[in-house]
């Protein structure tokens, strides 16, 4: 049998660049599944967006915080859990988004939750575009971890006491299987009913688990669509662009596929606030440029 080829070797020899970063992350992620089990519940807390903060939402963006702090490697950051930039080194080379853990609504009925990291050079706030490279991890059932760079996406699995590489250069499948949609379908625009009722005629899937990272992995690997749309009463949809959206508008750009926010890619947004929204529609190419026509 082939060796493992760990995430520590796999980074040296194709994304030097970014390798202490993502090993990092790789430690943070260790780290975070260990204290799911304990950090459970609701904090007496709410975020920028007026959501009620769990325990485990509050503890993972200190945590990852101070780690990021102490790697000496992150300048700024902007977390979907803080109101403002956080700086965390002057002599930091890189600037990082994060969703400290989304889906965490599904830590109740221990349904898949994750952290997803946006990463960049220029100052932020800046476009999606500017990214270098991406990551998610997956808490469960088995841990994984998925960063995508310009050299393509890559995956990798924990196997008690490393990452090992599980499937290099992923490409989404062509055609499609899978469609997950946040909001309530009679919250959809009419076109985009339509547009959805085509697909499930064609023989898509409905696979929706409440997490973006959980339904944006699936479509990774079996291919369709995700969105959490432009609703009727909020029609900026709900997911956040820079925490959110735009690091998966990056991965799925290099695995092949395409993002757009109803009009153009995701990733040539110019944001206007740190916290702001996007409806978020993402997944094989032909399917975004199809919707685009339509919407
Ligand atoms: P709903 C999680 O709170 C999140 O931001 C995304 O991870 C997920 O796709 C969406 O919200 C789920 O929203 O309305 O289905 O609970």
């Amino acid at each position: 049998m082939a060796e493992a080829i760990t995430l520590e070797k796999y980074l040296k020899i194709n994304d030097k660049e970014l390798a202490g970063l993502i090993m990092r992350i790789g430690k943070i992620a260790e780290r975070i599944s260990k204290e799911l089990p304990y950090r459970r519940g609701k904090a007496n807390t709410q975020n920028v967006f007026g959501e009620t903060q769990l325990v485990a939402d509050k503890w993972a963006d200190e945590f990852i915080i101070k780690e990021l702090r102490k790697s000496g490697l992150v300048k700024t950051m902007i977390s979907e859990e803080q109101e403002d930039v956080v700086c965390l080194n002057d002599k930091g080379v890189f600037n990082v988004t994060l969703d400290p853990l989304d889906g965490s609504s599904n830590i109740e009925s221990n349904n898949l939750v994750g952290t997803i990291f946006g990463i960049y050079k220029k100052d932020l706030p800046t476009k999606g575009k500017h990214q270098i490279g991406a990551v998610y991890i997956l808490y469960g059932p088995v841990m994984t971890l998925v960063y995508a760079t310009k050299n393509g996406v890559n995956e990798f699995l924990y196997a008690g006491k490393e990452f090992v590489l599980k499937e290099k250069n992923i490409k989404l499948p062509e055609p499609g299987k899978l469609y997950g949609i946040g909001g309530l379908r009679k919250d959809w625009f009419p076109k985009f009913r339509k547009y959805i009722k085509e697909l499930e005629i064609q023989g898509y899937k409905l696979r929706y688990g409440g997490s973006f990272v959980g339904d944006f992995n699936q479509v990774l690997h079996y291919g369709g669509i995700f969105a959490y749309p432009s609703l009727v009463g909020k029609p900026i949809g709900k997911l956040r662009l820079f925490a959110e959206s735009n690091p998966m508008a990056f991965i799925i750009k290099q695995a092949g596929g395409a993002s757009t926010n109803g009009k153009y890619s995701i990733l040539d947004i110019n944001p206007e606030s740190i916290n702001q929204r996007t409806p978020t529609y993402i997944g094989n190419k032909k399917l975004i440029n199809n919707l685009k026509k339509i919407l």
